[in-house]
């Protein structure tokens, strides 16, 4: 008698676990708009070097105050490795792989991202605290994974 109360309980339980689970994944998805990210365009890995704007990599500054980072990121190295932009800019990375997947994590901000071979991966961010920022792979890909870093300088 007791086994059946408690069976019961917890059928009910799971059913309820599911429920507002699938809540959660609705309200987020509809209410607040969460979206799995896209890719910013799509690049053959092995036209990354000769397309623009990848066959130029650097920084440039598109108006007062916003930058344009383009990164090429290869095995093991991001190239620039050093970008540098003043205080309170806001910077737009632009990164491609000739290869496999990599990571692109700046630390101290909000930009953790996957650069997929075959996509260009895009993402924004406000730099106002003058300082160095490590720049880091921060997906396994391969024996010199370690040695793919980098910085952002913010002067
Ligand atoms: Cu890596």
């Amino acid at each position: 008698m007791k086994i059946d109360y408690y069976e019961k309980v917890f059928l009910i339980l799971g059913v309820v676990m599911l429920l507002s689970g699938l809540t959660a994944i609705l309200i987020s998805v509809a209410g607040a708009g969460v979206m799995v990210p896209e890719p910013a365009g799509r690049i053959a890995p092995e036209e990354v070097r000769t397309t623009a704007p990848f066959d130029q990599p650097g920084v440039r500054e598109i108006s007062a105050g916003k930058y344009e980072a383009v990164i090429v990121a290869q095995i093991w190295s991001f190239s620039p490795n050093e970008i540098r932009v003043p205080a309170g800019s806001e910077v737009t990375f632009r990164v491609a792989s000739t290869d496999v997947i990599h990571g692109f994590f700046i630390e101290n901000t909000q930009v953790n991202a996957m650069i997929i071979p075959g996509q260009i991966t895009e993402v924004t961010q406000d730099f106002d605290e003058p300082g160095e920022y490590l720049l880091i792979c921060h997906e396994y890909c391969g024996i010199g994974h370690h040695n793919m870093w980098g910085r952002v300088i913010v002067e």
